[in-house]
């Protein structure tokens, strides 16, 4: 039985990942740091079937530990600080993780076992200030953040990595991918949650930032299937995954409010203690590398994304 580790697996993705490997057969091994508080809400309904180990990728003892004694054939590195807007107030500690944490990932699977196979949760974030539109695997890097920098470096290491040692570490430059399991911060989720409340009476207005940024944003469940195909192929290498359709957070606003029979012209108001120092004005991947390699395609459009995370948010507020 193949057996997989999954650094993040408390998250957005952690959590479709662990499904979906499950389906396939494997046994499934998750890396959480230690909390005070845990909150295992996006896997409860997996903890009988997974195996759950306490970890940091600030620590490189631990990560040595849990290789030797589960002996993963395949590693997801999906832990990060991912909050882009927060990379600003602890760049050291986003520096820290969602850079040098991967290094140390690498290290480690290179003294245990460097026949394990390794993915790493790259970033359309990288192309920042983007160089070419659409953004494909060959568009240079031009990140806007400490996170998006970050996540070159680790990304590059990755690489390094893997012509340096001959590892079989391998890169996914997803881009945004969300569902009614996102973490609150982000501004979809925070969209189809703070829509809903207003429609329910609990709250009058939504303040956000920048409603002109576009991005590409698909539906989690699909993409860490990407994830998972990129480590099946004979070669590593690096892959885009989006949907090649971007969309404005106002056009987001609209479909989310719309769906609910809102206008949102009467509830969003924009603030700018929500607008980053540095913005990332458009994203929109080229998508033909995964499509042809990997056969992947999304499955769920634009339009049913939100209408699905808005439903969702429904379904809790309303209990
Ligand atoms: P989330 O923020 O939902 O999950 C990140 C996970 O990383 C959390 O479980 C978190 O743990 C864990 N983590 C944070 N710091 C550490 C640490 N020091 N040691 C161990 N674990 C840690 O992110 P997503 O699921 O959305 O994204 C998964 C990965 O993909 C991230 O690397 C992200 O940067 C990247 N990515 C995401 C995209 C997206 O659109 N979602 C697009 C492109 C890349 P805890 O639960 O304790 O906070
Ligand atoms: P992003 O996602 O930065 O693309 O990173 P986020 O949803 O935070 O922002 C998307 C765009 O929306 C604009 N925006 C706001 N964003 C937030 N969070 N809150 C607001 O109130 C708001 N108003 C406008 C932002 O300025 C931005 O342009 C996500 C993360 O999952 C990363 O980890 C991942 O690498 C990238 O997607 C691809």
């Amino acid at each position: 039985m193949p057996t997989a580790l999954i650094t993040g697996i408390n998250g957005q993705d952690g959590s479709y990942l662990a499904e979906n490997l499950l389906q396939k057969g494997y046994r499934v091994v998750g890396l959480v740091r230690r909390s005070s508080t845990q909150n295992y809400e996006r896997i409860q309904h997996l903890l009988d079937d997974i195996s759950i180990v306490q970890g940091d990728l600030h620590d490189q003892g631990s990560l040595l530990a849990l290789l030797e004694e589960h002996q993963p054939t395949e590693v997801f590195n999906l832990a990060a600080q991912s909050f882009v807007a927060v990379s600003w107030s602890q760049a050291v500690l986003t520096g820290e993780v969602t850079g040098l944490g991967v290094t140390r990932l690498l290290e480690a699977i290179r003294y245990v076992n460097p026949k394990i196979k390794f993915y790493q949760a790259s970033s359309s974030e990288m192309f920042g200030k983007v160089l070419e539109v659409p953004q494909k695997e060959s568009t240079p890097f031009y990140p806007r953040s400490p996170y998006g920098v970050a996540k070159v470096y680790a990304h590059w290491m990755t690489i390094n990595y893997r012509e340096s040692f001959g590892m079989f570490a391998s890169s996914g430059i997803l881009f945004n991918h969300e569902s009614p399991r996102r973490g609150m911060e982000f501004v979809t989720r925070k969209i189809s949650d703070g829509a809903v409340r207003i429609k329910l009476g609990q709250a009058k207005e939504l303040r956000l930032g920048n409603l002109e940024a576009r991005r590409d944003w698909g539906f989690a469940g699909d993409y860490v299937e990407a994830m998972w195909r990129m480590l099946q192929l004979e070669q590593p290498g690096s892959f885009v995954v989006g949907t090649g359709e971007t969309h404005s957070v106002r056009e987001f606003c609209e479909i989310a409010f719309g769906c609910l029979g809102l206008d949102y012209n009467d509830y969003v108001v924009q603030d700018e203690r929500y607008y980053r120092p540095a913005e990332v004005d458009l994203l929109v991947a080229d998508p033909s590398l995964a499509r042809s390699v990997l056969g992947w395609e999304p499955s769920v459009t634009f339009q049913d994304l939100v209408e699905m995370m808005v439903s969702a948010d429904m379904q809790r507020l309303s209990k």
